[in-house]
């Protein structure tokens, strides 16, 4: 094994990222990612200092089932992104992944010259953790990305439910990949992410699927609008295989994000997820403290036995336990 890297300071950290240098980067973000508590610390001195450079990217999350064609579309988009003169961040929200994982490996393939290019930096999910806590750190992450000058951030959930919904509190615009399959496939989709999307794209809108695609754009567009009434988000046609469709895209998604930056959306829409963020960090962090609290891990069987036999209602039997956590529960 390797001899374990000397740490580098918070103040060579800070100015590493800040200079852009792709290697401090990478160490600043394992840094920001580790769950040991004594790197925490140092973590969020790093972060706090990089505060003051963060906010200068466009942020765009990409979400849609596994095999719609995200990293195909990340890779086809992030190049283009790149032809226009910005510097693309790629970061990927999954909960489950873990560092041997195989899809990182695929991904890394599908985006083969986007890795390579010195104007794009692609950053796997942390490893394992509850949501809540993968997502924080992809946050974090965005910000370290932001602060070394990349100002596009493309951030892709693995479309598993929940993770969409965590999605667009992370992010300025929310793109949904659809597959040319209509119908059944927009029931599948949680309502509450349709009512959260600004954008619906069918991709592989190519080949034998361009009819499929076209006519799923027209029934998705029927579907979102009578969800969503004059709020209706755009479905485009894309394919990610071929390029099609994709230049457009972006001159929309940008044209969009113009117009809420000058009506200063973007701002405020930044200023609620930083609040819901904290409160959510907080919720976590108390819940946690809450269930591993010694009196609470003794009792909780006892109690949830008592309620199993009708000998305790549910009020009585949380209050109980918020009794034995020490919370004055009549006060
Ligand atoms: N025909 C066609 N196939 C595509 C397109 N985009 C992706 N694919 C294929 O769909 C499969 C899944 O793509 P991938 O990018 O790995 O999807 P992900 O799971 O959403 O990341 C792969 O075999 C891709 O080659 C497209 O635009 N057209
Ligand atoms: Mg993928």
């Amino acid at each position: 094994m390797a001899p374990p890297r000397p740490e580098l300071s918070t103040e060579s950290l800070v100015a590493g990222v800040l200079s852009g240098d792709r290697a401090i980067l990478g160490r600043a973000i394992t840094l920001l990612e580790s769950t040991h508590p004594s790197h925490r610390c140092q973590a969020q001195e790093v972060l706090l200092a990089l505060m003051p450079h963060t906010g200068n990217a466009q942020r765009v999350g990409v979400s849609g089932v596994p095999g719609v064609g995200k990293s195909t579309f990340i890779e086809a988009f992030g190049r283009h992104l790149i032809e226009c003169g910005h510097r693309v961040a790629v970061l990927t929200i999954d909960p489950s992944s873990t560092v041997t994982g195989g899809s990182v490996l695929g991904d890394k393939t599908r985006m083969a010259k986007l890795s390579q290019d010195a104007r794009a930096f692609i950053r796997p999910s942390p490893s394992g953790g509850t949501l809540g806590g993968v997502a924080s750190r992809t946050r974090e992450v965005m910000l370290a990305c932001e602060a070394a000058g990349f100002d596009v951030v493309l951030v892709e959930s693995v479309g598993v439910g929940q993770s969409e919904a965590t999605l667009a509190d992370l992010v300025d615009f929310f793109l949904l990949l659809m597959l040319p399959s209509a119908g059944d496939e927009l029931q599948g989709i949680k309502r509450g992410i349709l009512e959260v999307v600004d954008m619906v794209a069918v991709n592989k809108a190519d080949g034998a699927l361009l009819t499929a695609a076209q006519r799923a754009r027209q029934d998705y567009d029927t579907a979102l609008h009578i969800l969503r009434g004059h709020d209706t988000p755009p479905v485009k046609l894309i394919s990610a295989a071929t390029g099609h469709g994709i230049p457009e895209l972006w001159t929309s998604i940008d044209g969009i994000f113009s117009k809420r930056a000058e009506r200063r959306e973007i701002e405020s829409r930044r200023r609620g997820q930083a609040q819901k963020w904290m409160w959510a960090l907080i919720d976590e962090r108390l819940l946690s403290h809450f269930r591993s609290h010694p009196e609470v891990v003794a009792t909780r069987n006892a109690v949830e036995d008592a309620l199993n036999n009708r000998a305790l209602t549910p009020q009585i039997a949380a209050e109980k336990l918020l009794t034995v956590y020490g919370l004055d529960v009549l006060g």
